[in-house]
């Protein structure tokens, strides 16, 4: 008999007892057959997330670590899971200049940095593309006639793979969830994108110019992130970004949603069987290209020999790079254009024969 819940998972009306300590559950998770109080879900959520770092070889006690930061629930969870874990990770926040959206989601990052980051050593690194760089995404997006969500992703891959560079951070850390992979890796099925099929792993080794990026919540839920925060005390940014209204990747969680109230379990099995069993069948594209989530869209380069772009230095296949493109198009400029050369980080570094898309 399926019962009652809350809209954030909370139990109501029902003394239903945590599974662990017997005290009174917050949670029901019908995929693990659990309940937990708020002390033995935390808990949880500590130990999905240490099984994803150690199953993936994501990251190692002494690395530095740079987190994505962008006020919701899931970018705040992994940074505040991550240090609750020991590591020694900064965030980094990037003003989209996408009207109130931005100016609310930098105010929920800022105040986590201060309430959550700084008394535990880390800090909250910021970005403004109005005020450093010239332009905004709905202004630029116009000007290179891109979708909003395509000079975004684009702005936001450039942006935080130099910052994870330029900082000496060994892993760039982003918050995609369970819901964001499993909706991706629907997607690329539905239109057989053998290519993205290759490189969807919640790991993307280091290679020359681009950090090591990895996905720590892929075995959390958007749902259970969700209630992380609020057991936590984390207070999020839960309206979505104006620009994804309509976009496919929404619909594929909601189709994949559908599923997983009929069959519990059922996401997760669709995404973890395919990197067990079928992702290796797909051949990798070349480095350098991403998608991001909310997209469905690819920055897709060419994917030849990477050089360093002539303006800004990161590695690109043609001689200015997408980003600084998109800049002069936006009629911005880059604060301070860098010496060109390529960059090499982390122990791990070199070519990556099984690259991985961030969704
Ligand atoms: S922030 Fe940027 Fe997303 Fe907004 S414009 Fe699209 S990509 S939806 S994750
Ligand atoms: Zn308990
Ligand atoms: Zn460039």
């Amino acid at each position: 008999r399926r019962r009652r819940r809350g809209a954030s998972g909370h139990l109501r009306g029902q003394r239903v007892k945590c599974r662990v300590c017997r005290g009174p559950a917050v949670i029901d998770l019908p995929r693990h057959n659990a309940n937990f109080c708020p002390e033995h879900f935390t808990r949880f959520c500590r130990d999905q997330v240490e099984r994803a770092i150690s199953d993936f070889d994501m990251m190692q006690p002494e690395d530095r670590i740079l987190v994505a930061v962008s006020g919701g629930k899931d970018s705040l969870a992994v940074w505040d899971l991550l240090l609750g874990l020991g590591y020694a990770a900064d965030g980094l926040y990037i003003g989209l200049g996408i009207g109130d959206y931005s100016d609310t989601s930098g105010g929920y990052a800022r105040r986590f940095a201060q309430q959550h980051a700084e008394p535990r050593g880390a800090k909250l690194i910021e970005i403004d593309l109005v005020d450093d760089y010239g332009y905004d995404i709905p202004g630029g997006a116009r000007a290179a006639r891109r979708t909003p969500c395509s000079a975004c992703g684009l702005s936001k891959r450039h942006l935080f793979d130099r910052a994870a560079l330029d900082g000496g951070y060994d892993v760039l850390v982003t918050g995609h969830n369970l819901d964001d992979e499993a909706a991706v890796l629907f997607g690329n099925v539905l239109r057989w994108q053998t290519d993205y099929l290759g490189r969807q792993r919640p790991v993307l080794p280091a290679r020359d110019g681009f950090p090591r990026k990895v996905k720590p919540l892929v075995r959390l839920s958007e749902r259970e992130t969700a209630a992380y925060c609020i057991v936590s005390g984390i207070d999020y940014l839960v309206d979505e970004c104006p620009m994804s209204a309509g976009n496919k990747h929404l619909g594929y969680k909601e189709a994949l949603n559908e599923i997983e109230v009929r069959s519990p379990g059922s996401k997760a099995d669709f995404y973890f069987s395919f990197l067990r069993r079928a992702v290796d069948r797909f051949a990798p594209e070349p480095a350098g290209i991403d998608t991001e989530p909310g997209t469905g869209d690819a920055d897709r380069a060419d994917p030849g020999v990477l050089a360093p772009c002539a303006r800004c230095g990161s590695p690109t296949s043609t001689e200015v790079c997408a980003f600084c493109r998109l800049v002069e198009r936006a009629g911005g400029s880059p604060p301070d254009a860098p010496p060109a050369r390529p960059v090499t980080l982390g122990r791990r570094g070199g070519p990556d024969p099984t690259g991985t898309p961030s969704p």
